[in-house]
């Protein structure tokens, strides 16, 4: 049985990001305080249901401290696109070591780890996959959220501590391209898959694809039915208007990879 009676107090990780900031307001409902942190500058408090603590997640010492007294964690912290491996370490790899490490040090026994469809982005447009497909990062980036649902998998295993990783496509107002009228997912959806994904018991490790409602889709969450995620929005809605931009060419990654641009950037550093 499901109850949604608020945490006593959960972090989001990522709260000056342009999720995170959706977030802050979204999650009020859930807990009796949120604590919310980044590296970067946020908005101070609104109220006393509201603490703001600045962390950089590659310190282990700070993450450390960050976690005390939380029962839950939204982990959306690190970086969110593509870059040299060596940002994408510290941010990225080293800090979700340091979540799970504090979640376990002080107890906590759920996160919601915010991974990414570039967890599986070398996949071409027209296959469709579940959570038990292989995973084909396309990025340093992806290979980050491919690790960190590793990590999730492990402190499950070894230590109890349950994850829903939240293989998120593109969660922003609206589709800003094509190939986002199939990895759209709305914030109204997103805040009902978080809401899920805090209450549902016994999840142990679950991996769900977040997308709305959308016509085309290239992912199949029959693995996560248990979270009873219903999507509301669809990127239908937007179809005239993303249509009305120029087609990709035949050989653009945005018309042939899951991942779209992600597969073809860098190499960094030659
Ligand atoms: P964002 O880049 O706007 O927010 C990420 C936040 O993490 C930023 O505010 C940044 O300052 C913070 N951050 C970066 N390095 C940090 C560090 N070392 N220590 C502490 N904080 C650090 O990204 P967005 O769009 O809000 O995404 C949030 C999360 O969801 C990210 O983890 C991203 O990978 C994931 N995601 C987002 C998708 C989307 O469509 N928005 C799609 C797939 C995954
Ligand atoms: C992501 O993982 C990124 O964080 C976000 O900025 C978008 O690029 C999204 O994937 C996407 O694939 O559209």
């Amino acid at each position: 049985m499901t109850t949604t009676s608020p945490f006593n107090r959960l972090l989001l990780t990522g709260a000056a990001g342009g999720l995170g900031k959706v977030l802050r307001e979204r999650l009020r409902p859930y807990a009796n305080v949120l604590r919310l942190s980044d590296i970067a500058d946020m908005a101070p408090p609104i109220d006393d249901r509201e603490e703001v603590v600045p962390c950089d997640l590659s310190d282990k010492q700070a993450v450390h401290q960050l976690v005390e007294g939380v029962d839950a964690i939204l982990h959306f912290g690190g970086v969110s696109v593509e870059r040299p491996f060596e940002e994408i370490l510290g941010a990225n790899i080293c800090g979700v070591f340091h979540i799970y490490e504090a979640a376990r040090r002080h107890g906590v026994k759920r996160v919601i780890f915010a991974s990414s469809n570039h967890v599986i982005g070398f996949y071409k447009q027209d296959e469709t996959l579940d959570a038990h497909s292989p995973r084909r990062p396309d990025s340093y980036y992806g290979l980050s959220k491919s690790y960190g649902e590793d990590m999730a998998s492990f402190y499950f295993d070894r230590y109890g501590i349950e994850t829903v990783s939240i293989r998120i496509g593109s969660s922003f107002p609206e589709p800003q391209n094509r190939r986002m009228m199939s990895t759209w997912l709305s914030f109204d959806d997103m805040t009902q898959l978080l809401e899920r994904a805090l209450y549902t018991p016994n999840v142990g490790h679950t991996v769900v694809y977040g997308m709305s409602d959308n016509k085309s889709i290239w992912w199949d969450n029959r693995f996560a039915a248990h979270l009873g995620y219903a999507p509301q929005d669809t990127s239908e809605v937007f179809r005239e208007k993303v249509e009305a931009q120029p087609m990709p060419a035949e050989d653009d990654p945005a018309r042939i990879y899951q991942g779209g641009a992600f597969v073809a950037a860098g190499p960094f550093g030659d």
